[in-house]
């Protein structure tokens, strides 16, 4: 399963096509429309999110509810486009449009402008801003859905935001409708409390706010991934896949970053027979990828995300116009997403999870995906 995306964030619609989509997978624009409006939340969220109502129109690849193993297409309007027609119109020459010529720190404006011979940094930044996310969460709801007829779910939880933090949470310890009722997806009601009135701070000291988050994948198969040579170590397809989020700025497994103090013994996750027989493991320390592959625990991937580059009190730049010290670009920006990069992240995590689905049990067909999975789940006793 691949996907690509299409559209700027204030041009007429964003689009996603995912190929390779196997036949036969139940498939709603309902059950993508939930997953964006799960992006669209959050505490510290900009005025853009009271315009936008993120839908996704499904364009071809389903017949009567379910994927037909042609590319879906998936097409969400931008409702800001009507304020936006003339800035962003696809004829005519511009005039009477203020290019953008203060790049800011920390985002694409600058080498952007610098790489494509932009002469208005607006032609950068209307296709580096996060708001293509919406594409890749409607692309990643097309994976969930395949992932789900093996049993296997993806959800997420914010464990820092600013300098409030529940510090790592395992899966066992989140409770997910909690998660799912906080509007910084953190199931800790006294952090939580703490996280909005870290980001009601940074909004009136015109500041943003980064944070960590987690996405956790639970049923899935071991041994999806690979050993035997580079581009199929998971680790590193699940690592590159979070890292392709903008704002991420580093993404662990399990302890990650905390096994590297640590001796063998503290970090290795011992095999245990599990009384249904199961060969299971004592601890989840390794996130469960071992050797580039899934040992059949919950994959558990953590992410940084660094603070919004938009700022209200904007930090120096160089006026590309005049060559002047100026003060950075700005019209409006979320304080905080950090709850809204974590759905994201669900979404990247599961098209990395469902294209290993299809590596090892077929492409073509969802009933055949099945019948493999379940003979090799006998085969293997799990
Ligand atoms: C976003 C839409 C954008 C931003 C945000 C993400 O809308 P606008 O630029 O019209 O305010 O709110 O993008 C960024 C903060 C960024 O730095 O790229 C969305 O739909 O998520």
């Amino acid at each position: 399963m691949r996907y690509t995306t299409a559209g700027e964030s204030h041009g007429r619609a964003l689009v996603a096509i995912v190929s390779d989509v196997p036949a036969g997978v139940l498939l709603s624009s309902t059950a993508i429309d939930v997953e964006l409006s799960r992006r669209q939340q959050g505490y510290g969220r900009g005025a853009r999110m009271d315009i936008e109502r993120d839908t996704a129109t499904v364009l071809s690849g389903v017949r009567f509810g379910r994927t037909i193993g042609s590319p879906v297409a998936l097409m969400i309007e931008n409702r800001d486009w009507a304020n936006w027609s003339a800035a962003m119109a696809v004829t005519g020459d511009g005039t009477g449009v203020a290019p953008v010529t203060a790049p800011r720190p920390g985002h694409a404006d600058l080498s952007g402008y610098q790489k494509t011979a932009a002469s208005d940094v607006r032609d950068v930044l209307e296709r580096a801003s996060a708001r293509e996310t919406a594409a890749r969460v409607a692309a990643g709801a097309v994976a969930r859905a395949l992932l789900e007829s093996f049993g296997v779910t993806v959800r997420s939880w914010v464990e820092r935001i600013g300098a409030v933090s529940t510090g790592p949470l395992g899966p066992a310890e989140v409770d997910a409708e909690a998660v799912e009722a906080s509007d910084v997806r953190c199931a800790d009601a006294d952090a939580s409390v703490q996280m909005r009135e870290a980001i009601d701070a940074a909004r009136k000291q015109g500041e943003s706010l980064g944070g960590v988050f987690t996405v956790c994948a639970e049923g899935v198969v071991p041994g999806l991934g690979g050993y035997a040579d580079a581009p199929s170590r998971l680790g590193g397809r699940l690592a590159a896949a979070v890292m392709s989020v903008p704002a991420i700025r580093g993404v662990e497994l399990g302890d990650g970053f905390a096994t590297a103090a640590r001796v063998g013994s503290d970090v290795h996750d011992e095999i245990v027979r599990a009384p249904n027989g199961r060969l299971t493991r004592s601890t989840n320390r390794a996130g469960g990828i071992e050797g580039g592959m899934t040992n059949g625990e919950a994959v558990v991937l953590r992410a940084a995300m660094k603070p919004i580059p938009t700022l209200m009190r904007p930090l120096s730049t160089v006026d590309l116009a005049t060559g002047e010290v100026a003060d950075a670009a700005r019209e409006r920006s979320d304080v905080c997403a950090v709850p809204a990069a974590a759905v994201i992240g669900e979404a990247e995590v599961a098209l990395v999870l469902a294209d290993a689905y299809q590596e090892m049990f077929g492409r073509a067909c969802v009933g055949d995906m099945r019948v493999a999975v379940a003979a090799y789940r006998a085969r293997i006793g799990w």
